[in-house]
């Protein structure tokens, strides 16, 4: 950075941020999101969490600000049989947060996938009961949000309800209990911590059809006395999706229902797209593994690393321009070396979506995104 430049920053962030620089006087990430009252955050995992991973710990600690748990919160890792929750891993890492005056977002609480095997079954092996059902979802919900109460910042309460032509998923919960599902697990959220910030969450937000069914949901929802803080636009983008306007108009548009808009799970994948991938982040969504789609092996090309630097400089100059409407920006892992990208669509590829490198170095993008802010 110029050092003129540099001094400006500092200027301002004396006057009119909390956070502070690091102690060598270098900006990060949440020093120049900070400043505009923007999270910087990341997943995170056990393994990174445990301190097994050194280097990530101190990515964490110096350039973000919030952390959510990649897994370890999810229903079939923290309730794997009926009604014997294990915490430990949940506990680790909202301690970890704490110590090091993060705010610790917690994921999720309704979502059909990785859900606990049980969850949906009754003592004969069939499909609840709509009654018994509802009563499992909001048990789990005032466990697990009561325990942390006061603790975690905000909540992905249901993550992934709607397909991207705005139908409902049909996920069990929609199935056995019907739309209401949200409106139950909205409230349930609520009365078991009323200070924690309440969020729906997907992916494919830029999507007309799943952009307008969100508007219809929350205002839907706030009439029936819910409260939404955000929606969570995923954002797990690639090197051609999504479309860079209609992004921007879903940040528009859930703004303009009154909620705040954060990037929940940012990533850029830039590896070459399977025929009939047709982007998002549906689990279920596999390809086989072929030579010609992992062609990055030993590192990017000067091509693909000038997309790469590109693309995440447009991603970036838009949450920029909408800043005002963002609360969080969230990446989806620390290191590209354990992105979840690395296999998925396809297992086994070398894949290089974050912005730390595999040895944890921050990528040169990261500067121009600081200077950005
Ligand atoms: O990154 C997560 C990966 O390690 C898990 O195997 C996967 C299984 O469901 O979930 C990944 O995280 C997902 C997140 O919880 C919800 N949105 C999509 C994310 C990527 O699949």
């Amino acid at each position: 950075m110029k050092a003129s430049l540099y001094l400006i920053s500092l200027i301002a962030l004396a006057g009119c941020s909390t956070q502070q620089p690091a102690k060598d006087g270098t900006l990060t990430l949440k020093d120049a999101l900070g400043k505009h009252e923007i999270l910087a955050g990341v997943a995170v995992n056990v393994d990174e969490v445990a301190g097994r991973v050194p280097k990530a710990q101190d990515v964490i600690t110096a350039n973000f600000s919030s952390i959510v748990a990649e897994n370890c919160m999810k229903q079939e890792k923290i309730v794997p049989e009926q009604d014997k929750y294990f915490f430990d891993d949940a506990d680790s890492l909202v301690a970890f947060g704490e110590r090091n005056g993060m705010k610790v977002i917690g994921h999720c609480l309704v979502w059909h996938s990785q859900a606990a095997p049980w969850f949906f079954t009754d003592a004969k092996g069939g499909e609840v009961s709509r009654d018994t059902l509802i009563s499992r979802m909001k048990n789990h919900i005032s466990t697990v949000v009561g325990r942390y109460k006061g603790r975690i910042y905000g909540w992905d309460v249901v993550n992934e309800a709607i397909e991207d032509d705005g139908s409902y998923r049909q996920t069990p919960y929609y199935k056995i209990i019907g739309p209401e599902y949200i409106e139950i697990a909205l409230k349930a959220a609520e009365e078991a911590d009323p200070d924690a910030e309440l969020y729906l969450n997907d992916f494919s937000m830029s999507k007309p059809g799943k952009r307008d069914k969100y508007v219809e949901l929350v205002k839907d929802l706030k009439l029936k006395g819910c409260r939404i803080d955000a929606i969570g636009m995923q954002s797990h983008n690639g090197g051609d999706y999504p479309d860079l306007s209609e992004y921007e108009k879903s940040m528009d548009t859930f703004a303009a229902c009154g909620v705040k808009v954060m990037m929940t799970e940012l990533d850029l994948n830039i590896l070459p797209k399977p025929e009939d991938f047709g982007g998002g982040a549906n689990v279920g969504d596999e390809f086989k593994y072929r030579d010609e789609l992992d062609p990055y092996k030993d590192g990017l090309d000067e091509q693909a690393q000038k997309l790469f630097d590109d693309r995440y400089l447009a991603f970036f100059k838009i949450y920029e321009k909408h800043k005002e409407q963002i609360s969080r920006i969230t990446l989806w892992g620390v290191s590209d070396k354990t992105s979840w990208l690395n296999d998925w669509p396809v297992e086994g590829r070398t894949s290089y979506p974050l912005l730390f490198d595999r040895d944890y170095n921050a990528k040169p993008v990261v500067q121009k995104i600081i200077e950005l802010f």
